[in-house]
């Protein structure tokens, strides 16, 4: 009986089936050719994609195509996927992007996107990164980054790999609820500005199990940060997840609650940071920052509060920063640093560093510059466990 009532009802219950599978818009049946820019192959299926009202996939399949630039917009009517499962690759010469203030690839203001497919986007920057001077000279020509994601919100975005971008890799802009899992960033350790992820003015934003490296930030968290949890993230080469550089604009917006777990640092010169700029007129909140169960694997700066960060001195140092960092914690930190000085607390005068915790820190210096050490200013931690080296005890306590 059961057996007849199933057997009855089964082209219903595929049919069923049927109708919830995303509908599928290859980029081959709107004229993407593999080696050829599939500019227009890719808008037009996304284009459809987004007007469908059931779930839709747009697919890239197997292969390399090149693309010059790109924008696709929402919103869109139903849950959208990208599929990216061959290399799109940028145009070398970044003069040839046809809208030089534009990203080499945007995505706009959609809800409920996934993209995924194992695929990979190359930014092809290892001609720009010669002609990039940005940390030097504040007047330099701005590369375009890889990939920018700009008010999208529930989303997912798994299993790419996005490699050699010309600028920052990845910028993530007024987004909300969104996750990068086994998100793979790869650039050459000495490529310049190639930021992995650059987050701002975002909420709940995700990045687990994935592997960053770079030649700047693994991660960079901007000002209007509020709840992104970082874990199981391999990072190096690169200069680690830094929050900041913040300070200079006046119209920053508090970064609260940052949690970076299980998390391993390779030969990278930072660990984990927090920078902000000194004689900048910003008066924000840093503040719920939680690092736990980290690796450092001789890093230069493994754990570091700076503000007085003035790179290429741009600044002066005499009126100290105004942004309070309040509520960290760095608990279960082992491994070892690449210089003696293992934690570095530069906190600001004006508004010292408030309710640092710290717990279990076991890091070792086997260089031969001295004894590895701690140095702390206008900051008292408290701490439960190990300590290793004493935290702030052979220091200068100058507050
Ligand atoms: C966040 O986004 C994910 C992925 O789209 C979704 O499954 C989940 O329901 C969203 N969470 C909230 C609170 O909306
Ligand atoms: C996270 O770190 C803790 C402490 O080092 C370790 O016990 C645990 O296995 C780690 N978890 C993962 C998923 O790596
Ligand atoms: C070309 C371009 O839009 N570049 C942007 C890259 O991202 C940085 C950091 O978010 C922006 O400052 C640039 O304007």
């Amino acid at each position: 009986m059961a057996l007849k009532f199933t057997l009855l009802f089964l082209p219903l219950l595929a049919h069923i089936v049927n109708t919830q599978q995303p509908a599928t818009f290859d980029i081959g049946k709107y004229g993407g050719k593999p080696n050829a820019n599939i500019h227009e192959a890719l808008s037009s299926a996304w284009k459809e994609a987004c007007a469908a009202t059931t779930p839709s996939t747009v697919v890239v399949p197997k292969g390399t195509f090149l693309l010059n630039q790109l924008k696709l917009v929402g919103p869109c009517k139903a849950p959208i996927e990208l599929q990216v499962q061959g290399t799109i690759i940028a145009p070398s010469d970044y003069t040839l992007l046809p809208d030089k203030n534009e990203e080499w690839i945007t995505i706009n203001y959609v809800d409920r996107l996934t993209i995924s497919g194992g695929g990979i986007f190359d930014g092809q920057g290892k001609e720009a990164w010669t002609k990039n001077d940005c940390g030097k000279n504040p007047k330099c020509a701005k590369l375009p980054l890889n990939l920018s994601f700009n008010f999208i919100t529930n989303s997912i975005i798994r299993d790419v790999t996005t490699k050699d971008s010309k600028n920052f890799h990845v910028n993530v802009i007024g987004c909300k609820n969104v996750t990068f899992q086994q998100f793979t960033v790869s650039a050459p350790g000495d490529s310049i500005n190639t930021d992995g992820l650059h987050i701002a003015k975002s909420e709940g934003i995700n990045v687990l199990d994935s592997v960053i490296k770079t030649g700047d930030d693994c991660i960079s968290i901007g000002d209007g940060m509020k709840e992104l949890h970082i874990e199981r993230v391999i990072c190096g080469p690169g200069h680690g997840i830094s929050i900041g550089s913040l300070g200079k604009d006046v119209t920053e917006e508090d970064v609260t609650g940052i949690y970076v777990k299980n998390c391993t640092f390779i030969g990278t010169q930072n660990g984990i940071r927090v920078k902000t700029w000194p004689s900048a007129p910003a008066k924000l909140q840093i503040t719920d920052l939680h690092y736990e169960d980290i690796i450092m694997d001789n890093v230069e700066n493994p754990i570091v509060i700076d503000q007085e960060y003035c790179p290429w001195n741009q600044c002066k140092l005499d009126s100290p920063s105004l942004i309070k960092i309040s509520k960290m914690s760095v608990k279960n930190i082992k491994g070892t640093s690449a210089t003696p000085v293992a934690v570095s607390f530069v906190c600001s005068k004006t508004v010292p560093c408030e309710n640092v915790e710290m717990g279990n820190i076991d890091l070792a210096y086997r260089g031969n510059q001295g004894p590895i050490s701690t140095k702390c200013t206008n900051v008292k931690p408290t701490f439960v466990g190990k300590q290793n080296p004493p935290i702030c005890a052979n220091a200068a306590q100058s507050s």
